[in-house]
Parts: structure tokens; C-alpha cells; sequence
């Protein structure tokens, strides 16, 4: 497919997945969300694919919803036909967050700069975040009279706690990535020439090892958010039984017994 808004290169059973508007910070437009869901599909359909890596062009990951979309005369809602956000959240940022989480492979976002509004909320949707020494995350709807978004209600209080949730979401300051690390909202910050090599060896890592597994995996953790403790062992049960079968659990056993690195094929 030939897209206009992002780009996709697979590499090594590594999909990287470029937000692609660098002027106007990688924004997403309608355009945009039909793109990055038909690359997903993509992936998904793709069993090359063991790593998804989501990053942005030029200096920024992502500015959420591009308001220039958006833009009505202050108090001029009388003319303009009735704008209906949830119809945009429905068809559009809830699919995303949940599609990034369905995945059945590691997803890592490189948060290469700022990620404010649902672009810092789609960046936590992710599996593992890595992002530049220089970047930072904005919940920057309560600057617009609107609520955190794209799971962002949900997420943050689950992360940070919710007394660092509610500071973020209602005052919309600037978060660094060092802050972001030592709260742990993210994974890792690291210096800024670093972040894509760094993501790209463990992105290789990850497509390297027994797929099946860690999508089992963040699915048992995702769950968990949810579930009673007795439910999450019956969970994990039925998901070892299941991985117990897999040839990659036969081969990571082999290469043990054998002082061997394992080839993992994800089956
Ligand atoms: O609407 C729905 O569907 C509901 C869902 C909503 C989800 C949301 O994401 S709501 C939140 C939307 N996002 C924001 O409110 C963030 C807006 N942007 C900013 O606050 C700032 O741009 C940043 C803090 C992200 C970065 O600031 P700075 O000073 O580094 O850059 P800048 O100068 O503000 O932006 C550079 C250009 O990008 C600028 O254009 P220009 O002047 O060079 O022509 C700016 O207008 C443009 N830009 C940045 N963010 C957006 C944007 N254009 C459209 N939409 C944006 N979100």
C-alpha cells in the first residue's frame, strides 16, 4: 500500500511503523488513523512479523489529535455543524489503543519527542516504551476542556498512581523523559542518538524469541489489570497448558538441556 501519512519498513522480522506528518508534529488525522489501521492489519496478517516498533518523523512522536480538524470560532457552535468527539473516539483512537494492545507480538514505541495528548496516551498503549533523554509527555487535553483520552483515564492512575495521574491529566504540564522513567510511566529514557539503536537491538531481540510466549504474555499482564488473583492463575494455567505445547517451549527446553542458544520461530 502506498501511504501518504506514515511509513512502514519491515526489517528482519522487525515492522516499523513511522508517524509521518513531521509539520504538524505527527497529528493524527482521519487519513492518518486509516493508514496506521491498515498497516497494523498488515503486520497482523504478516507472520514474518515478530516486533512492532512505533515511532515519529522529524522532532516530534506524536501531537494527538491534529485541532486543526477541529477548528470552530469560539462560541460560533451554532453555525458549525455539531462536532461529535465520540463519534471520533469510537471509530478511531479506542480501535487504535485496543488493536496496539491485541497484537500478538511485543509492540515498542520510541518516543523520539514530544507525545502530548493522545499521542503520549497511544505511546503508553504500548508494550515497552523507550523514549529520547529529550522527549516528554503531555496530557494536554485539559488545556482544551477535554478529558485524557485514547485509555489515558485508565492507564496513568495504574502507572503512576493517582495522585501523579490527577496532577498530569489536570494540569497538562510537561513530563521528561527521566521523570517519566523514575515514576515509571515508561520503560526506559535514553540519551537522544541512542533511542533508535537502542530500540532496534531489542526490537531484533524480541523477533528473535518465542513470539507465542510473549503474546500470551501481555496478554495474561493486560488482563490481570482486571481479573482476581484466582482468575489470573486459571488464566496462566490455560496459557501454559497451551504453551506447553508449542514447538517453542520443546525448543527452549532442547536448547537448555543441550548449553545451546535456542531458534525460536514463534510457533
Ligand atoms: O478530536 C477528537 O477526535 C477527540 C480526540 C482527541 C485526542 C487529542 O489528542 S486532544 C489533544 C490534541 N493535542 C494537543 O492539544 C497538543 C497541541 N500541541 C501542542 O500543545 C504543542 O504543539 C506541543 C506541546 C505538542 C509542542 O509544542 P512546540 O512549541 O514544540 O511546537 P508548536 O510550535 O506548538 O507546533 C509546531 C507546529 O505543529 C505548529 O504549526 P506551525 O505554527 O509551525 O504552522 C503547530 O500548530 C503544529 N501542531 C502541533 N500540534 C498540533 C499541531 N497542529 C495540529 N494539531 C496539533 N495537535
Amino acid at each position: 500500500m502506498n501511504y501518504q501519512s506514515i511509513r512502514l519498513e519491515v526489517s528482519r522480522g522487525v515492522a516499523t511503523l513511522t508517524l509521518n506528518r513531521p509539520e504538524r508534529l505527527n497529528s493524527f488525522t482521519v487519513a492518518m488513523h486509516g493508514e496506521v489501521r491498515a498497516a497494523l492489519d498488515a503486520i497482523r496478517a504478516d507472520r514474518a512479523v515478530r516486533c512492532l516498533v512505533l515511532t515519529g518523523a522529524g522532532r516530534a512522536f506524536c501531537a494527538g489529535q491534529d485541532l486543526a480538524d477541529r477548528a470552530v470560532a469560539p462560541g460560533g457552535e451554532e453555525d458549525a455543524a455539531p462536532l461529535d468527539l465520540g463519534e471520533s473516539i469510537e471509530s478511531h483512537y479506542k480501535p487504535l489503543v485496543l488493536a496496539l494492545q491485541q497484537l500478538p507480538l511485543p509492540v515498542i514505541a520510541a518516543v523520539n519527542g514530544v507525545a502530548a495528548g493522545a499521542g503520549a496516551n497511544i505511546a503508553l498503549a504500548c508494550d515497552l516504551v523507550y523514549a529520547a533523554r529529550s522527549a516528554s509527555f503531555i496530557q494536554s487535553f485539559a488545556k482544551i476542556g477535554l478529558v485524557p483520552d485514547s485509555g489515558g483515564t485508565w492507564v496513568l492512575p495504574r502507572l503512576v498512581g493517582q495522585a501523579r495521574a490527577l496532577g498530569l491529566a489536570l494540569l497538562g504540564d510537561k513530563l521528561g523523559a527521566e521523570q517519566a522513567e523514575a515514576w515509571g510511566l515508561i520503560w526506559k529514557c535514553v540519551d537522544d542518538a541512542e533511542l533508535m539503536p537502542t530500540v532496534r537491538a531489542v526490537a531484533e531481540q524480541l523477533a528473535c524469541g518465542p513470539t507465542r510466549g510473549y503474546a500470551r504474555t501481555k496478554q495474561a499482564i493486560r488482563a490481570a489489570a482486571t481479573l482476581t488473583i484466582e482468575a489470573s492463575l486459571d488464566l496462566e494455567r490455560d496459557l501454559q497448558r497451551e504453551l506447553g505445547r508449542s514447538r517453542d517451549y520443546r525448543e527452549g527446553v532442547a536448547a537448555f538441556i543441550e548449553k545451546r542458544a535456542p531458534k525460536f520461530t514463534g510457533e
